[in-house]
Parts: C-alpha cells; structure tokens; sequence
C-alpha cells in the first residue's frame, strides 16, 4: 500500500486492500456435489491407446510412460543416485529400555567434492540383527522424535513454530514428537527397526530458488534439463531416502531388502514419490498426505494444485504450474502414482478431520489402483472386486496389498495409525 495522509483517503485505501485480499481469498470446496465434472486418465491404457491387457505390457510399455509424466509434469527429474560415504557418530546399546541399540550415522551424498550430509538416527532391537525397518523423515529434528537427553540437535534451518524462532532447533523442544508420531518402543517390540532422518538436512523446506540443500550440487547435471521439468523439495526428499537406503545396504544390523517408508502430509507426498521411483521400498506408507500424494488432484476437494504451487513453490517442477486450475489437462492423476508403487505394498490412511487432504480423494486413489495391481498378480484392495462404498472410520479395508483406513481425528499420526501399519507390514514386509 502506497502511504496516505488524509483519514478519509486512509480508510478508502484500506477497504479496497481488504477487498482485493477478500477476492484473492482461498475458498476450499468441501461439497461433494460441487466437485467439477472430470474423468481421470487411464492407466492402463498407453499414449497411443493400446489396452494394457497384461502385467509385462504395463511393466515394459505404460509404467515408463507414466512414471515419464510424473517426472516431467509434477515432482520434477531427479539426478540419477551418487556416491555416498558414512561415518558412526555416535552409539548406545542400551536405549529404549534396554532393548535397542540407538546410532546417529551421517551420510554425505556426494557429487565430485561436493557434498550433502544427513544424520540417520537408527534404532534396532538388541536381541535380533539383519531386521525389517520403517524409515520415515521428520519434520523438526531427531532430536523430536525421542526423549533421551543425548540426541545431538541439527544445525540446519528449522520452521519457526511454537518455541523455535530463529529457524535453529533448540534444546527446548527434544521429544516434542516423541510418543504416538514415533512409537520407538513399540516399533522395536515387533521386531522391527526404525531409521529417521530430518528432512531438512537434504532441502531446507522453504522456497530460495534451490540455493540451499542438495539442489545445487547437481546443478552441472540438471543444466540439460529443461527449466520446468527440474527437481523440486520433494523430489530431492525422495532422494535422501534413497541414498539412506543405499547407506541400509551396507549397515548388518538391517535387511536393506525390507524397508518399509513412511510419511506424514508433505512427507506422505515424499513417501509415495519415494516408493513410485525406488523398488527398494517393499511398503509405502501414506499418512494424511492429500494434495499432491494420494488425493485425486481432479477432485480439488480441501487443498487443490493452485493452492498447493502458490504456498509452496519449490514442492514440485515448475510444469506443475500449468495445472493450476486445469486438474484436467494433467495426462496423471495421484491414483497412478500408487500403481507405479505397484506390485509392492502401499498403505494409505486418512483422518476425518483432515479434510484439507480430501479423505475420500485419497480412498478413490486406491479404488482406480486396484487394476494395476490386480493385473500385476496382487489381490489389489482385496475381495474379488475393489470396494465401492468409502469406509467408515476405524474400519480398515487390509486385506488386499492396498491397504485403506479412514480415522477419526485430525491431521496427525496417531496410535491407531501406527497399529494399522504394523499389522500391515508383518503381512508384506516381515
Ligand atoms: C499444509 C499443506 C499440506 C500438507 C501439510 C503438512 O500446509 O497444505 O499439503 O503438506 O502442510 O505437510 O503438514
């Protein structure tokens, strides 16, 4: 606003300011009969109209061609992986009660001298080797995740919520997502491990024309790619995972060849994208990650793309942009991002208060699944046919390798979460 002197001028220069924010005022759609009409693109059928009428035809002809428009068109291109080098920082035997022993391992991502490190923070039970393991990044710190006073704190920039105000993780807030987001005790009790890493040790998650995190070690690389079909946060997120599970190879006190990946809402989002681009990842784990996860981006039910790209840019390519409003000139929707997953398993769970997500955009992604994995040999969502009548809360539809729950409560992760996807990777992964 330009400065006004006069009070009159004042008060008319603040209501057209008042409108004008009014009118570019964000309304969610929440109305299922106000959803616009659209028809989601075919997976099984190729860019030039053939049926994909068997497993090796969408393997060999229509899986690249989707996982070709995901890259181009919605996350951006990756580079391809690089080496990495680690080093033990730290080791307890007795954490968690004296069943686990907790190690913080750094993993620099390197291209030529240049270099990127992440902390893992691994948890294994004391009594087994060669375990299962969950990895999931997190959003304010490994230090978050557990209460012991002797898990170093991350340097690298930090959202400013509640007590963190200089972007820098403080004392303060150790354990703050210890309990229900990360059931340490529980996880090792089942017999698997669990393997952190926060994600802003690989891309600082706010938009700085991708100066900061992995982005620019790769910039000599990404110069032959067009502008708008580079690697966003999410992607480069996704590649973190990656290179941890290229570190989990090497690592005896894991099985590199059972790793399930899990996140939550943005995370969720890297975790699909993750398990869609790595077949290392047996179980991909959905928690709440709407819009640009497993939400239907057709429905434009809660966060829609626009709303998505204008708060944060730097999630995805800058192609994304161009369905901003125009869901329907995307040649994908998410429902084909879950069956670039496929035949392997992949859990996607919902919240009813976590309308911004579209719930029931997220259960329509795993019904319009179930013929890539059902064509690939799987029993899909389970039952002869997919379910047609969206669940109700707290009644899980497991059965099949698309696994669904819908839970009652807000946008988080909860015990009841947790429970669903343990019972779930003892069926696929353990
Ligand atoms: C919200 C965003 C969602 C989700 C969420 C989160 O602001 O609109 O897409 O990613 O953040 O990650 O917590």
């Amino acid at each position: 606003m330009k400065s006004v002197t006069n009070p009159i001028g004042l008060l008319i220069a603040l209501l057209i300011h008042a409108n004008a924010t009014a009118q570019n005022r964000f309304v969610p759609n929440y109305d299922e009969s106000a959803i616009p009409a659209y028809e989601l693109p075919s997976a099984l059928i190729t860019n030039e109209g053939a049926a994909v009428t068997t497993g090796a035809m969408w393997e060999e002809s229509r899986r690249p061609e989707v996982l070709e428009f995901f890259e181009s068109e919605v996350y951006g291109r990756s580079p391809a992986g690089c080496e990495i080098q680690h080093q033990i920082v730290s080791e307890t035997r007795d954490a968690i009660n004296g069943k686990a022993i907790r190690r913080e391992v750094d993993v620099t991502m390197f291209t030529g001298s240049r270099g990127t490190t992440m902390r893992l923070l691994i948890y294994t039970p004391r009594s087994s080797s060669n375990v299962p393991v969950f990895i999931g990044l997190n959003f304010q710190g490994n230090h978050t995740i557990d209460t012991a006073n002797d898990i170093s704190i991350t340097k690298n920039w930090i959202r400013n919520r509640g007590e963190i105000k200089n972007n820098q993780a403080t004392e303060s807030t150790r354990g703050t997502a210890a309990g229900a987001r990360w059931p340490i005790e529980t996880i090792i009790d089942r017999g698997y491990g669990l393997v952190t890493i926060y994600y802003g040790d690989i891309d600082p998650d706010f938009e700085d024309g991708f100066q900061n995190g992995i982005h620019p070690q790769f910039d000599q690389q990404m110069a032959s790619v067009p502008q708008g079909e580079r690697w966003g946060s999410i992607a480069a997120w996704a590649y973190g995972l990656s290179r941890a599970v290229d570190y989990l190879e090497q690592d005896d006190a894991i099985d590199a060849t059972r790793v399930a990946v899990i996140g939550h809402s943005r995370l969720g989002k890297t975790s699909l994208w993750a398990g869609a681009t790595d077949p290392r990842f047996k179980l991909v784990i959905s928690n709440n990650s709407g819009c640009g996860g497993a939400a239907l981006s057709r429905r434009a039910v809660g966060e829609t793309v626009e709303r998505i790209n204008t708060s944060f840019p730097h999630w995805f390519c800058d192609n994304h942009l161009k369905y901003n409003k125009n869901e329907n000139a995307c040649p994908v929707d998410q429902h084909m991002l879950l069956g670039l997953i496929a035949p392997r398993a992949v859990y996607v769970a919902s919240a009813t208060g976590d309308r911004w997500a579209d719930p029931r955009g997220e259960f329509l992604s795993c019904v319009h699944a179930d013929p890539i994995y059902r064509l690939l040999g799987t029993s899909g969502m389970g039952g002869s046919t997919p379910p047609v009548e969206f669940p109700t809360a707290e009644s899980p539809v497991n059965s099949g390798r698309v696994g669904y729950h819908l839970r009652t409560g807000k946008h988080d992760v909860t015990d009841y979460d947790w429970a669903q996807y343990l019972d779930f990777a003892d069926r696929h992964v353990k």
